[in-house]
């Protein structure tokens, strides 16, 4: 990684009654998962949130009287970025895992899906942004093997006690354009690589690394007001739209 602090763009998904039993209290307060990602222009695609039932979240309260739920880890870093009313203070209003949350419904910005669903992610990592990730299985490799695992596997989403209605109508959705690879790059990506599942590690490091960088230097809008305009021409004015319409703010690791 480079020099200074990486930039991630916060996603807000809105967490929609019923709230899980350990966030019942806080029914009448807005609660976002709060999802860090490098892409927010691929936000049209958005088909599920990823959390790793095993791993610990907390919830605290913003300084605009929001709940976000995260890592521990990230509450401190929020809370050292002017998210709560006291700098580099928080309040844990509540301790839960990823388990608690799966199968909760939550609204996120630009997706064509109004309501989707809180899935299992296995390589979700503890130290890196909030330990909840938005699903973009039409241009993330990572996402779509996971997404296709989930799919795939009636047993896993059994385990989990994944419904399929939460799962089987969710569609990849096109959103970039990449030369070479069409708009449904990581479909097309993870196919050609043989990428078996969602653990499929090495495979899934080279398929991320291609579409990045393809992605970033050649992509093309496929959908919303921006269609057909180049990645890097609109990528900052889709984060600044979502965050001037208060779906998204930035965050730094
Ligand atoms: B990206 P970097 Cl469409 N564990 O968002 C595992 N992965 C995580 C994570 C964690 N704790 N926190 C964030 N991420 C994912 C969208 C996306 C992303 C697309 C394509 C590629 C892509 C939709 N998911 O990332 O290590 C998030 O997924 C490929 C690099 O900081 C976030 O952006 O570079 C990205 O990894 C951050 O990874």
């Amino acid at each position: 990684e480079g020099v200074g602090p990486q930039e991630y763009t916060l996603v807000k998904m809105k967490l929609l009654a019923p709230y899980p039993k350990k966030l019942a209290r806080f029914e009448n307060k807005t609660v976002c998962l709060v999802a860090a990602t490098l892409r927010p222009e691929t936000m049209y695609g958005q088909t599920n949130c990823w959390v790793r039932p095993d791993m610990k979240y907390i919830a605290f309260e913003t300084k605009t009287n929001e709940v976000f739920v995260c890592t521990r880890r990230a509450a401190r870093n929020m809370a050292f970025q002017e998210f709560t009313k006291v700098q580099g203070k928080f309040d844990v209003l509540a301790e839960l895992t990823g388990q608690d949350l799966l199968g909760c419904a939550v609204a996120s910005a630009l997706t064509v899906y109004p309501k989707i669903y809180v899935l299992p992610m296995l390589t979700i990592k503890e130290d890196k942004g909030t330990g909840i990730v938005t699903c973009v299985p039409s241009d993330s490799p990572d996402d779509y093997a996971a997404l296709t695992d989930l799919k795939k596997k009636p047993a896993l989403r059994e385990k989990y006690g994944i419904s399929d209605d939460m799962v089987l109508p969710f569609d990849p959705v096109p959103v970039v354009d990449i030369p070479g690879y069409g708009n449904l790059a990581a479909e097309v990506i993870c196919e050609q690589l043989k990428i078996q599942s969602q653990n499929d590690k090495e495979k899934l490091l080279e398929a991320k690394e291609i579409l990045y960088t393809k992605g970033f230097y050649e992509g093309i809008m496929a959908t919303g007001e921006h269609k057909g305009q180049k990645i890097q021409d609109v990528k900052k004015t889709i984060q600044k739209s979502m965050i001037d319409n208060n779906r998204a703010v930035i965050y730094y690791e």
